[in-house]
């Protein structure tokens, strides 16, 4: 493969793979900005909301042409950027809850793009791993078991005693294993895990990654009581936010150690054939986490407007304010604050600042609308 490396950018290896991959063509020339579909993906029709705009111009819309097979996959962008795990509850003798997970490695192939296949090594069948959600304090016991081809680990950024830790000697189990992770939900914020096997980069850039949200006990911030109900999932304040969980990540597809595909939430152009519906009103909020293999940083933008960030989430003040981009390295993850009040209805664009990502997946649309009566 090594004609690849010399002879074809990576841009290159996009369009010509997706022309040598079972017949799916590209022809950007032809193919107008994604419209919003209101077709099945928690999209109903919305009185008033225009079809999107015709960006196609010379260079052409720069997309993927052709859908992924969500149904094969076994995820679905459009549906798992609101989905939670939240496990199972129950209460511990001494009155705290037990929350419980179960998890399972698994080998899958997976579509990242219309026709492009990339032998993923999952948790629970889907890239990005489950997202799981959990209230400070919980008491946490993930059941973990190993169903694929090698070793596999669920390293949790948290706090934890080192047998917990998911790394070699602690955690790391075999094909056939079981392991229970066992610990206290804390610190509060937007947390990832991942395999801890070695070599760390291949276990990670092949999938084994999710988001791990540990929301706040408003009991234990008095000061901030109500800041810390509008995190708290099931609450009336926190029903007032409209919440999406985003993983940023990127598929090597022929492991030169490139990648050649990027994405939030793993299908390229994902949010772009499908914008993400944001009523005006309501204020929203991303759970935002990098998990980019190979390329030293990422980054976030939103078009027209500007957010509060809070860096790992671990804070109930913003550490960053009135800000439109925001950094972040691989693991490195915070909360987005924002909201389109005060602005027309249609579609907004967001993406990383680095130009090659977007124009190799990823990148999306957010689509305002008024609320639906
Ligand atoms: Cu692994």
């Amino acid at each position: 493969m090594t004609w690849l490396r010399e002879g074809i950018s990576r841009r290159g290896l996009l369009s010509g793979g997706l022309a040598a991959a079972g017949g799916t063509t590209i022809c950007a020339t032809t193919v107008a900005l994604g419209q919003p579909t209101h077709d099945g993906h928690g999209n109903a029709p919305v009185a008033g909301s225009a079809p999107a705009p015709d960006h196609s111009g010379a260079h052409g819309a720069m997309m993927t042409v052709g859908d992924v097979d969500a149904a094969r996959n076994g995820f679905d962008p459009s549906a798992l950027v609101t989905e939670w795990e939240t496990g199972t509850v129950s209460l511990l003798p001494d009155g705290r809850t037990l929350r419980t997970f179960e998890v399972t490695a698994e080998d899958k192939e997976i579509e990242i793009a219309p026709g492009i296949m990339f032998p993923a090594w999952t948790y629970n069948g889907r890239v990005p791993g489950p997202a799981l959600r959990a209230t400070e304090g919980d008491r946490l016991r993930i059941v973990f078991k190993n169903l694929g081809s090698h070793p596999h680990s669920m390293h949790f950024h948290g706090i934890h005693a080192a047998r917990m830790d998911g790394v070699p000697g602690a955690g790391l189990i075999d094909p056939g294993e079981e392991f229970v992770y066992e610990f206290e939900a804390r610190p509060f914020g937007c947390h990832l895990y991942h395999c801890h096997a070695l070599p760390l980069k291949r276990h990670i850039h092949k999938g084994m990654y999710g988001a791990f949200v540990i929301d706040p006990d408003p009991a234990r911030h008095p000061d901030q009581a109500d800041v810390a109900r509008s995190r708290l999932l099931g609450t009336p304040e926190n029903a007032g936010w409209q919440e999406f969980v985003m993983v940023m990540n990127a598929f090597d597809t022929n492991f030169d150690n490139e990648n050649e595909i990027y994405a939030v939430n793993t299908v390229a152009h994902a949010y772009m054939k499908r914008p993400i519906r944001i009523v005006r009103d309501k204020p929203v909020r991303i759970y935002l986490v990098n998990v980019v293999e190979f390329d030293p940083i990422n980054s976030f933008h939103l078009h027209a407007n500007f957010f509060d960030y809070y860096e790992q989430g671990t804070t109930l003040t913003p550490t960053l304010r009135t800000v439109d981009l925001i950094t972040q390295v691989q693991a490195q993850r915070g909360i987005l604050e924002f909201t389109y009040r005060d602005h027309e209805t249609g579609l907004y664009m967001f993406h990383p600042h680095q130009s090659e990502f977007t124009e190799l997946g990823w990148v999306g649309m957010f689509d305002v609308v008024e609320a639906v009566a």
